[in-house]
């Protein structure tokens, strides 16, 4: 689908990054315009997960001494989505596809590629290509790269690890894709199919009308309803500077719960990752699955303030401490910006979803484990939206929320 602008005589073309939910998807199109220096439009997420796309432009390089354009997107990885999916993938001229490569997600990776390769076999034309970007590959079960070789010999997709939430690998990706993408562009120029026009993708806002005009696919009897936030007002893209890592050495009075969550900073592995910026604020993706995320807006001008927001914080900990994960801790550090940040630190747990998927849940009873979750959360008026995607079970088989919990509203900043 790439196309000659008449006016400048550009080549534009069109990255297309797809995978299963969570793979890094997004975090790999931040990393990437964050080396551009560019921002990335996204339109909504909710609770870190993309709801339309990730979008940015980048103008480098030349093509047969014609400038080079390209339009980037992610799209949504959850299934209800697919709709919004398929509209990217009919127009990529190549599939960046992020891979999820830990051991509990392998087979929903091989089951999106498959679905990916069949579906780029039916466009016309020079067939498109796909860069496999082998991601988290940070994570103690992340396979090893032979058994990703011999997974994916039939599938004909060229290999890059990645650990994208670093950034790593990720522009070695890209690259590579481009280098398809312009093969292919060479071959529909030779064939008399290459059009002009002034974009691949469409202008950006008329792609967002049509996919919120496209029907949501129905929701297998496990998936959660969708409700009406869906279509809420554009979350602006967080601003450039991130804030300092928060310290695990907080003073007293500053980590809620006061004894158990010290201890869980305590467990966090030593660490030299910068803070990066998330969908929804900032985060820290530490080794051994624990996640550090604190929300846009919780930054408060003096100490006083922000231990004021964190004991309303904890206060919502406490009322939810029956369906909240354990291994989890909220607390208050200085941003290096003379500020104060709030930031919750959460154990990675696999989600009803992840467990369905690996089979070993039925969906009747993640659904069951959901509905609990949700009437918990209703008896105890707590705001936590709970879905597939941010509920597990404990060993007990009872639901834990095991997403991350809403920032306290209100209160002096
Ligand atoms: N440790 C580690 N964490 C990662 C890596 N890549 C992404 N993450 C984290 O994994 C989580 C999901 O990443 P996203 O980039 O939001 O995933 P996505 O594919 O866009 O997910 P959907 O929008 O739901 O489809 C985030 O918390 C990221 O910081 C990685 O290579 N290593
Ligand atoms: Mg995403």
């Amino acid at each position: 689908m790439a196309v000659v602008d008449p006016e400048d005589h550009a080549i534009v073309l069109s990255v297309v990054y797809d995978g299963p939910p969570r793979a890094g998807k997004t975090s790999s199109v931040y990393a990437l315009a964050r080396g551009f220096g560019r921002e990335v439009c996204t339109p909504e997420a909710r609770d870190g997960r993309t709801v339309f796309f990730d979008w940015v432009e980048h103008t480098g390089g030349r093509f047969d001494g014609n400038p080079l354009r390209c339009e980037i997107a992610s799209v949504p990885g959850q299934r209800r989505w697919v709709r919004r999916r398929a509209l990217f993938l009919d127009r990529a001229d190549v599939i960046v596809f992020v891979g999820d490569t830990r051991a509990r997600a392998w087979a929903t990776t091989l089951d999106r590629l498959h679905d990916l390769v069949r579906r780029l076999a039916l466009r016309p034309g020079t067939p498109v290509g796909v860069v496999f970007q082998a991601n988290h590959r940070d994570h103690p079960t992340a396979l090893p790269l032979d058994e990703l070789r011999t997974a994916l010999a039939a599938a004909r997709v060229a290999i890059v690890e990645s650990t994208a939430h670093d950034g790593g690998g990720v522009r070695e990706a890209f690259v590579f894709a481009i280098r398809l993408a312009l093969d292919r562009v060479r071959a529909e120029q030779a064939a008399g199919r290459l059009a002009t026009g002034r974009t691949v993708l469409g202008d950006r806002d008329e792609v967002l009308g049509v996919l919120r005009g496209l029907a949501v696919e129905p929701a297998p009897p496990e998936e959660e309803p969708v409700d009406a936030a869906v279509d809420a007002t554009p979350t602006p893209t967080p601003v450039a500077t991130p804030p300092a890592p928060p310290s695990v050495d907080v003073p007293v009075g500053c980590v809620w719960p006061p004894v158990d969550g010290r201890i869980v900073l305590g467990a966090l592995p030593p660490h030299r990752q910068t803070v990066t910026a998330a969908p929804d604020g900032w985060q820290l993706q530490l080794p051994g699955g624990w996640r550090v995320h604190s929300w846009r807006d919780a930054r408060y001008r003096d100490l006083d303030r922000a231990r004021g927001a964190l004991i309303a914080w904890a206060g919502t900990h406490a009322r939810a401490g029956d369906v909240l994960s354990a291994r989890r801790c909220v607390l208050v550090a200085a941003d290096g910006a003379s500020g104060w940040r709030l930031w919750q630190v959460v154990a990675d747990e696999p989600t009803l979803r992840e467990r369905t998927d690996a089979g070993d849940l039925t969906p009747a009873a993640a659904t069951a484990l959901l509905a609990a979750a949700r009437h918990h959360c209703a008896r105890h008026d707590l705001a936590l939206a709970c879905a597939l995607d941010n509920v597990g079970v404990d060993d007990a088989g009872r639901p834990r929320f095991v997403g991350l919990v809403p920032a306290p509203v209100g209160g002096a900043r």
